[in-house]
């Protein structure tokens, strides 16, 4: 087996030699070059199960990170749900990773109208037809994966073959200007997008991982300066991904190309979307995949589940619970699979059981409940505005004050505010990249550049299901800025025992594990000021005048529970999380010098006429 990578595909395989050896190994192992239609070989790994006979339906999942090199001894908890059903695994290293020949080129684009391209949706296709004339099957395939493999399992809905009768796509990007990976409408995930693409075409052959010569990647790259340097002092040119990045600072033809979900209208084939609420990279794609979809889904074969999980938490052994955050006892990841991903594979792939008959399932967190709706957003949920007010309040009550009433702040890119807490880890491996949407706010709500607004003690539990946005009336003294908006739940000073003798106070580091007046991100999103008025052509802000951001906080269902607090958050810089704006407007930031950074004085309206305020979909 190849040792253990980073990513979330290789989760589903633990290496033989650790694994304690049962008789006789779970699968039979085989290794193939399947051809494409263009003559191109594929590397595929093909595990048949050696406690189940008869013929089975394959589960066919596609990948950038590598496949298994050598028997699998046992079955991984991962798969140990779907595994009792019996499954060909059939596992395939994309288009030039690895042996797989050909080049990877790290894109979505699929041209459905050009009869001799090659991309993820053909090769699936090809890859389908080879298998089911040769490997003994029961005639039906599924596919399904976390994140890549999500997204090449998602991609096969644009041109599904006929033997594809299930699939599930886990955390798949739809649209990487947009969101998810590699930017947030328009502003870029600087260290998310640099890392990712040295991780998968530094070297066709393995995951790269980037050496950084600083520990706190935070002061790496700070100290890195204007984003022309990524390849003035590192890459040189020769990570192609990022060059493209770099020459697209705006939503123009390629990224529009790159926004495959625009070419779904309708279920092409039985889908089982899964989403994390604090999935720290892909959290946004499913949820588009499910409504496109549901453009056209006579059948009802369209079908949304979210849960309280990090990137691909739901295929961890338990996850009963996310960082600090307890789940109620729940082992959330397990009854995913157990109750919702195995039976519905079971349906379509074997023919046993039922056809799920909800359309979304969602585990609430706050309440820690697993719910099921027939439509989504359900239809008991109003839209609802919580207001911020001048003297750092927040209320459902809008402000009555007239005129020009303001909270301001000095937004200083040479000082920017961390996303996470120092001593920031590379994303990969290992680290606290996995956990850091749920950290504890309060390591920043001090900040000068931070406005914090918190409501009083809830006198009974609010729910808020469906989706969150924000609409901020807000100006720059510059001529571009970021606003980034937080949604918080504020847990009451005694939400719990304290843990430690009192006579002996906490050990060292325990005082901090307690949810006792813990800030926990429900929301969190950026917008960047030029493309308020015009992805495609970005435009100055005017200086010190008001204008309204409107920042979409996508789908949650989640319960402020009785006696915690609403918190707000609002602040400039997100690092390097998100790229530094100029906060001066430049035609592209890739090519900002030093001496365009620049400070500015953000201002956040909070009277009348200039109501800044959340919309929360309340379920009274
Ligand atoms: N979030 C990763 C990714 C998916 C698709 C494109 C680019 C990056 C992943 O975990 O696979």
């Amino acid at each position: 087996m190849r040792p253990a990578a980073c990513i979330v595909g290789t989760l589903l395989f633990v290496p033989a030699a650790r694994a304690q050896q049962p008789p006789q190994p779970a699968f039979t192992f085989q290794e193939l070059m399947i051809p494409m239609r263009d003559g191109v070989r594929l590397q595929t790994v093909i595990l048949t199960p050696t406690d189940k006979s008869g013929p089975l339906p394959i589960l066919f999942r596609r990948t950038p990170y590598g496949v298994p090199d050598g028997p699998v001894a046992q079955v991984p908890a991962s798969l140990k749900e779907l595994a009792q059903d019996g499954y060909i695994l059939v596992i395939q290293n994309l288009r030039g990773r690895f042996k797989s020949e050909g080049v990877f080129k790290l894109t979505s684009q699929v041209d459905l109208t050009d009869s001799t391209a090659t991309n993820e949706t053909t090769d699936a296709y090809d890859s389908i037809d080879w298998l089911v004339q040769h490997v003994p099957n029961n005639g039906k395939v599924g596919m399904f994966g976390v994140s890549y493999d999500g997204l090449t399992t998602a991609l096969a809905l644009l041109h599904p073959h006929p033997a594809l009768k299930a699939i599930s796509e886990q955390a798949a990007p739809v649209d990487q200007w947009m969101n998810d990976d590699d930017h947030r409408y328009g502003a870029l995930r600087e260290s998310y997008a640099f890392e990712y693409a040295v991780l998968e075409q530094a070297d066709k052959y393995k995951n790269t991982h980037f050496a950084f010569e600083t520990y706190d990647t935070y002061s790496w790259y700070l100290a890195l300066g204007p984003l022309a340097n990524i390849n003035a002092q590192y890459l040189h040119g020769s990570i192609p991904y990022w060059n493209d990045v770099v020459a697209h600072p705006d939503y123009d033809a390629f990224w529009k190309r790159e926004a495959w979900v625009s070419q779904l209208h309708a279920s092409t084939v039985p889908n089982l979307n899964v989403a994390g609420f604090w999935d720290q990279e892909d959290p946004w794609g499913p949820w588009q995949i499910f409504r496109h979809a549901a453009e056209h889904d006579p059948d009802h074969t369209n079908f949304m589940v979210a849960g309280p999980w990090y990137h691909g938490q739901w295929r961890a052994p338990k996850a009963d619970s996310i960082g600090l955050i307890a789940l109620g006892g729940h082992e959330t990841a397990r009854e995913f699979r157990e109750t919702i991903e195995a039976p519905f594979f079971r349906y379509y792939l074997h023919g046993q059981g039922e056809k799920p008959a909800w359309r979304a399932t969602t585990f609430q967190s706050g309440a820690n409940r697993w719910r099921t709706y027939a439509v989504w957003p359900p239809p008991e949920a109003h839209p609802t505005n919580l207001y911020l007010h001048a003297d750092g309040t927040l209320s459902f009550e809008r402000p009555r004050s007239g005129g020009s009433v303001y909270r301001e702040y000095v937004s200083d890119p040479a000082n920017p505010v961390p996303y996470r807490e120092r001593p920031i880890s590379p994303t990969y491996p290992g680290g606290d990249w996995r956990t850091w949407e749920v950290q504890d706010q309060r390591f920043v709500d001090q900040r000068p550049d931070v406005l914090t607004f918190v409501s009083a003690p809830l006198d009974h539990d609010l729910t808020i299901t469906g989706e969150v946005s924000a609409d901020v009336f807000a100006s720059t003294s510059g001529s571009d800025a970021d606003f980034v908006v937080k949604l918080i739940d504020v847990y009451p000073e005694d939400a719990q025992p304290n843990a430690w003798d009192p006579d002996a106070g906490p050990r060292p580091g325990a005082y901090a594990q307690s949810m006792n007046g813990y800030e926990l991100p429900i929301a969190m999103e950026v917008r960047r000021g030029r493309y308020l008025a015009s992805y495609e052509h970005p435009r100055a802000l005017a200086p010190n005048a008001p204008v309204e951001w409107r920042i979409p906080l996508r789908d949650r269902d989640h319960v402020f529970l009785k006696g915690h607090r609403v918190m707000v958050q609002v602040q400039s810089t997100w690092f390097p999380l998100i790229d530094r704006n100029p906060q001066r407007f430049v035609p592209s930031i890739y090519r900002a010098t030093a001496a365009d950074f620049v400070k500015a004085t953000q201002r956040v309206y909070c009277s009348a006429a200039l109501a800044s305020h959340l919309a929360l979909p309340v379920v009274r």
